[in-house]
């Protein structure tokens, strides 16, 4: 299938997924949270809930008998593909990835597998992932499924609802094999080609049967990526925790992911929102590492997507038009963080991501060995002075206007083999 001579088996080889490029090269995706919880904002019966929106029916022990009737107010009038995908590619993202079935096992595609699913159980009666898989499409932008492949609190053989069913009695296999599954086929078939498939939270799978799943799957499409959280170390990138940026550089395909505000799923009292400037430098920050960051936001329950996660992620997709050059397409910075910021690489250039600039206007880059060509901000291609001082750059920035950028990008271009990363400098 999609011209590959064998099926790429990740559980076999240590070697990378033949399609992982476009991936490595990305390095900002946005994620989208949408579901009934939605709708429900982060209240039920009166009572507010913090943490995360998608988690009420878990949080607030919504018994599945309630739960559903949820589905039957929900209509997304507001919720236009086109709109979602153009913020997308005004946001700079390379690749988006949406909640199919999250852990409350509500299905936003048209399922054949469940009535409790957007087709059938709501008023809207719509497949909205059918409008926003062509609307990426159109945009070229990699266009992925998140679904939750143990925990479903609808089914009672699905992981983890112990308010109405009694774990113990569970069959998760037929779980997977009666819903997980299908409906994971039906994502692979009916949307066109997949960037990634988006696991999370693995279980009730010993390795082989996670092996086995894997496989089943990837026939289907192997030309799309699966993260790395349909677990047993499968995968074919490493997705690390929840809102976490390792340290320092980790070598191979990687993804951070954070969300906009503290919620995943819209939650209406949720206002701490990042802002661009903070976008930006997460952004900066993660890229220096040499991972992506997926960041995400959660439309509401009429299919809005907060006006804050409009303007915010507008304004960071303006500062990208001008910067991406150090973002798209770069490896983890061979010079560690420094007081001013943090450091991007591609062949023969160094990237400065300055996030502090220094009142002398004077940026020092230690523990630069290589002879250095030239050196300009990106932004204006304004060519800067500096010294090298054994193995300390100077750059002095000071023809730099623009003070107020929360990102200014100074490229350093050098000869020779760059030096080996070195925490300590
Ligand atoms: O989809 C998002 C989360 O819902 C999901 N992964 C991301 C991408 C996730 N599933 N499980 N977990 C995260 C870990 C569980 C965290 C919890 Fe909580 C802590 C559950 C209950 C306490 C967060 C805080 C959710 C409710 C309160």
């Amino acid at each position: 299938a999609q011209g590959m001579e064998e099926m790429w088996d990740s559980s076999a080889s240590k070697k990378e997924h033949p399609n992982i490029q476009w991936f490595k090269d990305a390095k900002f995706g946005m994620f989208i949270h949408w579901g009934l919880y939605s709708k429900l904002a982060g209240t039920w019966k009166g009572k507010n809930y913090y943490g995360s929106g998608e988690w009420i029916m878990n949080q607030a022990k919504i018994p599945v008998k309630d739960y559903r009737k949820i589905a039957a107010d929900f209509n997304p009038v507001n919720f236009n593909a086109e709109e979602w995908a153009q913020l997308a590619e005004d946001a700079g993202v390379k690749y988006m990835v949406i909640t199919a079935k999250h852990h409350e096992g509500f299905s936003m595609f048209d399922s054949k597998v469940t009535g409790f699913d957007i087709m059938d159980a709501t008023p809207y009666k719509k497949d909205p992932m059918k409008a926003l898989s062509a609307a990426m499409r159109k945009r070229g932008i990699r266009f992925g499924f998140y679904y939750s492949q143990f925990q479903d609190w609808y089914e009672p053989n699905g992981g983890r609802n112990t308010w109405d069913y009694d774990e113990s009695k569970k069959d998760y296999q037929s779980y997977y094999r009666q819903k997980a599954i299908p409906q994971l086929k039906e994502l692979l078939t009916n949307y066109g080609p997949l960037g990634i498939v988006w696991f999370d939270t693995p279980g009730g799978m010993t390795k082989e049967q996670t092996a086995a799943f894997v496989k089943e799957l990837r026939q289907l499409q192997p030309n799309s990526l699966f993260s790395s959280r349909v677990g047993q170390g499968m995968g074919d990138y490493k997705d690390f925790g929840d809102s976490e940026v390792p340290p320092v550089p980790i070598e191979g395909a990687w993804e951070s992911i954070y969300t906009h505000n503290d919620s995943w799923g819209y939650i209406a009292h949720d206002m701490n929102f990042k802002s661009p400037d903070e976008i930006i430098k997460l952004l900066a920050n993660v890229a220096s590492k040499g991972g992506n960051l997926m960041l995400n936001v959660g439309p509401d329950g009429s299919g809005k997507i907060p006006e804050y996660s409009v303007k915010y992620l507008q304004r960071a997709g303006a500062w990208l038009k001008k910067n991406g050059a150090g973002i798209y397409a770069s490896t983890a910075g061979f010079i560690p963080a420094q007081p001013w910021g943090v450091t991007t690489a591609k062949p023969g250039k160094l990237f400065l991501h300055v996030f502090n600039r220094p009142l002398n206007d004077t940026v020092l880059v230690p523990g630069f060995t290589n002879a250095v060509s030239n050196v300009y901000a990106l932004d204006g291609a304004v060519k800067l002075p500096f010294i090298k001082k054994g193995e300390d750059l100077y750059i002095n920035m000071a023809a730099v206007k623009n003070v107020r950028s929360p990102n200014t990008v100074l490229v350093v271009e050098f000869r020779g083999t760059p030096p080996a990363y070195n925490a300590g400098a």
